[in-house]
C-alpha cells in the first residue's frame, strides 16, 4: 500500500532545535502603541516602508481589499487611515513580502533539505513565483509550464477508477467566486470529497447551531454589541486572534455591557485594552474589559454552564418568569420540560469541582445572567475542539433560548470565525455533506447531475489516503500536513498518494511531504490586482456575521507567472473535461459571470452583482436572527457533564496560537502578551504541578500521548510556569499536532480534539 519515495527522506515535523527562550511577566494591557510598533516593524521588514504603508492604506477600506487575516467584520464607519489591527498588518506583510521562492531556490535546496528547516524559515523565504513540479523519484522541484501542469492533473484525475479517489481540500482564504467554481468543478468531476479547514475549526458550531436553531451561522450583527447587556466570551483569545473585536467590546462596555470571560488562561486582550486607533489608546489609561474572569479547567465549560443554569433555575423556580423568558419559550421553542428537568438534577458541588470555579464567582456570573436578557455569547476554538463540543455549544444555545436571547437586538450567538472567508466558502458549497437543495439547483442551472453521496471530511480524507483509497490530493490553499492532527500519520497518508497538488502563495511543509509526484501552483493573493480579459476584477467574501462585500486587490502581483484562483480552476476544468455543459472560459474572463451563477443557485444572493457594489455590501438572510425558525421552532437539548478522569501522571493539553502566527504561518517567535519570547517549543504549566513533578522553569521535557494504547511522542519542549489550572497544560499548534490522535474527534462534527489531548510529561535530560 505504501508507495513512499523512500529516498526523499523528508521530515514531516518542524525543527526541534531551541531558539533561545526568554520569559517575562505576561502583559497586562493589549494593543496600544506597542501593537502599532509591531505592525509597522513587520510591514517595513517584509514589504518595504513606503510600499508597505501604501498597501496598508487600502486594507479593509470600502474600495480596498479585505483583510486576509481573520473573519471579524468591518464597522460601517471606517477609520480613514488604519482600519486594521496588528495581526492584519502582519498578514498583509506576509503576503506582500519582497522575498521570492523562485526556480533557483528549488534548484539550490532539495525537498529533503527544505524539510529540515523550521516552519518559520520556510514561510519567510518568500512568495512562490513559478508553477513547479516534483517528479517521481526526484529530489528537487523544477519549473513546469501551466498547460503541462493542468494536463498532468487532468490525466491523473481521469485515470482514477472512481472520482471518489480524489480529495479536494480548501482553506478559508478562498474568495466566494473561487470557492463556487471549485465546488462546481469537483461536483462536475463527480465527487463530494470537499474537506475544508472548517472541519477542524467551527464544524462543531455549525452542527450544534443548525440542529437547534436551523442555521449553522451566528445570529448577531456587529451593531448588536452596542445594545448588549452581558457578553460572554468563552474559549476565545480575541486580543491575538480577532484583535478588532476588542474595540467592539470596549464600545459595548462604554454603553454599559458587562463582560464575562471564560478561559483557562487570563488572556491579556480580555483583561485590559488600549485602542490603537484612538489618541486615548496611545497616551491614555487602558480600559479594563472583563468584569468577571472565570478561570475554567480545560473542558470544564459544561460543568460551568450547568452550574450557572442551576443557579438561574433556582431563582426562576421561586418566581416563574422572573429569570427565563416564558413567552419566548412557549412561542418559539420545544424541549423546555426535558431541559428544565435536567437542570433540576444538576449537582452544584459537582459543577464547582469539575469546572474549578469559585462558588462566589459562579453566583456573581449567574446573577448577571438572571438580571439581564440581552446576552451575546462569543466563542471560538476553546469550545469547538473537544470530544463533546457539539453538546457544549448546544448548552450555550439552551442558555440563550431560556433567556429569549435569540433574534433580539443586543442578543444572540456569535461563533467567531477564523479564516477570512471560511464562512463564505461553506455558503458557496464547499461542504462534503452538501444540502440536497444546492445539488438540485446546480443540476437545474448547469444541466449535469451532481453526486449526492456524502464525501470525505478532513479526518476521513486522511484515513482514506492512508488506506490507499484516496490517490490524488488537491489543496486550494492551506497547509494540510501541518494543520491536521497526527502529523506522522497524515504524512504517511499524503505520501501514499500518486499526486499531491498545492495551490499556494507561500512555501510550507505540505509542499515537502508529498505524493509520488507533486505540483505547486502559485496563485495571487488578496492584495494583488487581478486583471482578466474583461478588465480589472474584484472578488467577494462573507465575514463572520454574514455580511457579503467586495475585496479589490491593488498591488502588482508577486510574479508575472501567477494565476488567480478562479483562473486556475477554470483552466484545470478545461483540461479535465473533454466536453462541458459549464462555460468555464466565460467565468474566468469575467467574475460577474460567476456571481450570476451564484445568484441563480444559492439562496440569498438576489441581484448579487448590484448589491455587492454597494459600499457596505449586504446581509445574507438568517433564520435565527429573524426568529423564522424552521417549522417555527428552536430546540432545547439535554447534555451530561463529561467525565474527565485523569491517571496520576496525566494532563489535559490544549494546543493554541501564539501572538506571532496565523495558523501554520509563523510570523515570529514571540508570544508577547503571554510574556514568552523567542521560542515555540514550550509547555505552559501550573507552578504547583511543576513542583509536584520536580520540574523547574525552562526545564526540557518530552510530551507523550497514550490514546487507546497508541504511543505518540513530541520531544524537546521547555517548561514555562504559567497561570493555568492544575493538570491543564498548553502548547502551540502546529508543533504539538503530532500528539493529536487521528481517532480523537468531536462527536457529530468529527473535529479533531486539538484542545483536549491527554498526555504525560517526562523529563528529557
Ligand atoms: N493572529 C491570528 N489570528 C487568527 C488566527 C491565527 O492563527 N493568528 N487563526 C484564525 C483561525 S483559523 C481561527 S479558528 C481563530 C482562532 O481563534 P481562537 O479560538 O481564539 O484561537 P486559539 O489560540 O486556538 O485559542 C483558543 C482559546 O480558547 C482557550 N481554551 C482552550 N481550551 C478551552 C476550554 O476547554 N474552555 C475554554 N473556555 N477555553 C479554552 C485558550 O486558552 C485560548 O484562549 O483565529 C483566527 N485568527
Ligand atoms: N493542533 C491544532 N491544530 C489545528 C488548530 C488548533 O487550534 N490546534 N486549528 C485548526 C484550524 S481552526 C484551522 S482553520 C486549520 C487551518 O488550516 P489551513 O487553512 O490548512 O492552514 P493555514 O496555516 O491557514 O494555511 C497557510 C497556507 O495557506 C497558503 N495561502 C495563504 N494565502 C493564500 C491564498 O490567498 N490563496 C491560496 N491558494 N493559498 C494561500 C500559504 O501557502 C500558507 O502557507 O488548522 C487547524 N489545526
Ligand atoms: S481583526 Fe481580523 S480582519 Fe480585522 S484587521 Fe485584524 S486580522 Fe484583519
Ligand atoms: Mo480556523
Amino acid at each position: 500500500m505504501n508507495n513512499i519515495d523512500s529516498n526523499r527522506q523528508v521530515n514531516p515535523l518542524t525543527s526541534e532545535e531551541f531558539t533561545g527562550l526568554k520569559i517575562k511577566p505576561p502583559k497586562e494591557v493589549a494593543a496600544g502603541a506597542e501593537a502599532v510598533k509591531s505592525a509597522l516593524h513587520h510591514i517595513a521588514k517584509e514589504s518595504g516602508i513606503f510600499r508597505g504603508n501604501r498597501i496598508l492604506l487600502n486594507l479593509n477600506q470600502k474600495k480596498g481589499f479585505d483583510c486576509p487575516g481573520c473573519a471579524w467584520p468591518d464597522p460601517k464607519v471606517r477609520s480613514a487611515v488604519a482600519e486594521y489591527c496588528e495581526n492584519g498588518a502582519k498578514a498583509v506583510a506576509e503576503e506582500t513580502t519582497l522575498e521570492r521562492v523562485d526556480p533557483a531556490f528549488f534548484k539550490k535546496y532539495s525537498v529533503g533539505e527544505l524539510s529540515q528547516k523550521s516552519d518559520y524559515w520556510l514561510g519567510k523565504s518568500g512568495r512562490i513565483t513559478h508553477p513547479m513540479v516534483l517528479k517521481t523519484n526526484s529530489q528537487h522541484y523544477e519549473p513546469i509550464a501551466w498547460e503541462e501542469a493542468f494536463a498532468m492533473i487532468a490525466q491523473e484525475l481521469n485515470d482514477l477508477s472512481s472520482p471518489d479517489e480524489a480529495v479536494f481540500y480548501t482553506s478559508g482564504r478562498t474568495s466566494n467566486e473561487a470557492a463556487f467554481m471549485y465546488q462546481l468543478f469537483v461536483r462536475q468531476f463527480g465527487t463530494n470529497n470537499l474537506p475544508d479547514c472548517s472541519n477542524m475549526c467551527h464544524e462543531s458550531s455549525g452542527a450544534a447551531l443548525s440542529e437547534t436553531l436551523g442555521i449553522g451561522k451566528g445570529s448577531v450583527t456587529l451593531e448588536d454589541f452596542n445594545h448588549s447587556q452581558v457578553i460572554l466570551v468563552i474559549g476565545q483569545n480575541p486580543g491575538t486572534n480577532h484583535p478588532r473585536m476588542l474595540s467592539a467590546l470596549q464600545e459595548a462596555k462604554q454603553k454599559g455591557a458587562k463582560i464575562i470571560h471564560v478561559n483557562p488562561l487570563p488572556e491579556t486582550g480580555l483583561q485590559a485594552f488600549k485602542n490603537p486607533q484612538k489618541i486615548s489608546g496611545w497616551i491614555g489609561k487602558a480600559d479594563a474589559l472583563s468584569d468577571i474572569f472565570l478561570q475554567v479547567r480545560i473542558n470544564g465549560d459544561m460543568a460551568l454552564l450547568k452550574g450557572l443554569l442551576k443557579l438561574m433555575a433556582n431563582q426562576e423556580a421561586v418566581n416563574k418568569g422572573s429569570v427565563f423568558d416564558r413567552e419566548f419559550i412557549d412561542q418559539y421553542t420545544e424541549g423546555f420540560e426535558e431541559f428544565w428537568a435536567d437542570i433540576q438534577s444538576v449537582d452544584l458541588e459537582q459543577c464547582i469541582r469539575e469546572s474549578g470555579i469559585d462558588p462566589t464567582q459562579l453566583e456573581e456570573a449567574a446573577q448577571l445572567l438572571c438580571n439581564n436578557d440581552r446576552i451575546i455569547v462569543c466563542w471560538a476554538m476553546g469550545l469547538t475542539q473537544h470530544p463533546n463540543s457539539v453538546a457544549m455549544i448546544k448548552q450555550v444555545v439552551n442558555l440563550l433560548l431560556a433567556k429569549g436571547s435569540i433574534g433580539k437586538q443586543g442578543a444572540g450567538t456569535c461563533p467567531v470565525r477564523g479564516h477570512s472567508n471560511v464562512q463564505g466558502d461553506r455558503t458557496m458549497g464547499i461542504w462534503e455533506k452538501p444540502p440536497q437543495d444546492l445539488l438540485d439547483q446546480l443540476e437545474k442551472h448547469f444541466g449535469f447531475k451532481p453526486p449526492s453521496a456524502h464525501g470525505y471530511d478532513t479526518v476521513d480524507a486522511i484515513k482514506a489516503m492512508y488506506e490507499g483509497k484516496g490517490k490524488v490530493f488537491f489543496a486550494m490553499g492551506g497547509n494540510f500536513l501541518s494543520a491536521t492532527p497526527d502529523t506522522v500519520y497524515t504524512a504517511q497518508a499524503l505520501q501514499n498518494c500518486h499526486l499531491t497538488v498545492q495551490v499556494s502563495t507561500k512555501l510550507n511543509r505540505s509542499h515537502l511531504v508529498t505524493g509520488k509526484q507533486a505540483l505547486i501552483l502559485p496563485c495571487m493573493g488578496r492584495t494583488e490586482l487581478d486583471v482578466q480579459q474583461s478588465g480589472k476584477q474584484f472578488v467577494t467574501v462573507e465575514n463572520s456575521m454574514g455580511v457579503v462585500h467586495q475585496s479589490r486587490g491593488r498591488i502588482k502581483p508577486a510574479s508575472p507567472h501567477l494565476l488567480s484562483e478562479p483562473a486556475i480552476i477554470a483552466r484545470l476544468a478545461q483540461a479535465t473535461f473533454e466536453q462541458s455543459k459549464v462555460d468555464w472560459q466565460a467565468m474566468m474572463h469575467d467574475y460577474d459571470v460567476v456571481r450570476d451563477h451564484i445568484e441563480a443557485t444559492i439562496e440569498g444572493f438576489e441581484q448579487y452583482n448590484e448589491r455587492v457594489r454597494q459600499l457596505n455590501g449586504f446581509n445574507l438572510p438568517n433564520v435565527a436572527r429573524e426568529r423564522k425558525f424552521i417549522q417555527g421552532k428552536a430546540y432545547f437539548t439535554v447534555h451530561p457533564i463529561p467525565k474527565n478522569t485523569l491517571a496520576n501522571d496525566e494532563f489535559i493539553m490544549m494546543t493554541i496560537r501564539s501572538h506571532d502566527q496565523f495558523n501554520t504561518t509563523i510570523y515570529g517567535l514571540d508570544d508577547r502578551y503571554r510574556g514568552i519570547y523567542n521560542e515555540r517549543r514550550v509547555v505552559l504549566m501550573n507552578q504547583e504541578d511543576m513542583k509536584e513533578m520536580g520540574l523547574v522553569s525552562k526545564q526540557q521535557v518530552n510530551l507523550k500521548g497514550n490514546y487507546e494504547g497508541e504511543q505518540r511522542v513530541a520531544p524537546a519542549f521547555l517548561v514555562v510556569p504559567f497561570d493555568i489550572p492544575k493538570r491543564c497544560i498548553a502548547t502551540y499548534f502546529p508543533e504539538a499536532n503530532v500528539l493529536v490522535p487521528i481517532n480523537s474527534v468531536a462527536k457529530k462534527s468529527n473535529t479533531p480534539t486539538s484542545k483536549y489531548v491527554v498526555v504525560s510529561i517526562e523529563k528529557s535530560i
